[in-house]
């Protein structure tokens, strides 16, 4: 049993490169958003994107790389990603955290960066290093976490909603959700404090 199934992913439809290749996990849908991890230690977090791009259907892969350790993969993965029909590149990556924009700087697609609590500074290093980008090459830099992770997935949902009229409609059903789920807390509450 691996990781993958630990996080409730198993039936997600998972393409995951390997020594630089796609492996299909599962039928093939061509992916259009990218989820990449500097480290499978990110996984738990990024969990959190993959689980809302499951909720919305929407096509994706996951690919590991990392901007120190491996940089000619990040190299090639950023500069395929367009040809292979991505349209949005997420990231998440802790430390010294220069995977987003070193991906940014070799893609013009748009890339969202979540900054992951992997140090004794608590994800700020991430945040600073993900948000802090020169002039010229933007990173949307998310809250760091799973928070974060969350909303990098809302936010490639919004940008794809753009152009897909069946996504604006359920972003605006998880929203409507979202505001009634508050109300019926609401409610408990009244009803416990009576
Ligand atoms: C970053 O370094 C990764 O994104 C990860 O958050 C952090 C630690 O990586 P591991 O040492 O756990 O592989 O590049």
């Amino acid at each position: 049993m691996g990781i993958w199934h630990f996080l409730g992913l198993e039936h997600s439809r998972l393409d995951i490169f390997q020594d630089g290749g796609l492996l299909d996990m599962k039928e093939k849908i061509a992916p259009i958003v990218s989820v990449v991890m500097g480290s499978d230690s990110d996984l738990p977090v990024m969990g959190e994107t993959i689980n809302i791009l499951k909720d919305f259907a929407v096509p994706h892969e996951v690919f590991l790389t990392s901007a120190h350790r491996s940089p000619e993969r990040t190299s090639s993965f950023a500069k395929r990603a367009s040809q292979r029909g991505i349209k949005v590149i997420i990231v998440g990556a802790g430390a010294a955290a220069h995977l987003a924009g070193v991906i940014a700087s070799q893609s013009r697609l748009p890339v969202i960066g979540v900054p992951i609590d992997a140090t004794p500074l608590g994800g700020m290093d991430a945040l600073l290093s993900t948000a802090q980008m020169p002039g010229g090459i933007p990173v949307a830099a998310m809250s760091i976490g799973k928070a974060g992770a969350k909303n990098a997935a809302l936010l490639s949902i919004r940008i794809l909603a753009l152009e897909d009229g069946n996504l604006r409609k359920k972003l605006h059903t998880f929203t409507e959700r979202m505001a009634k789920d508050i109300e019926k807390k609401q409610e408990s509450l009244t009803c416990e404090k009576s």
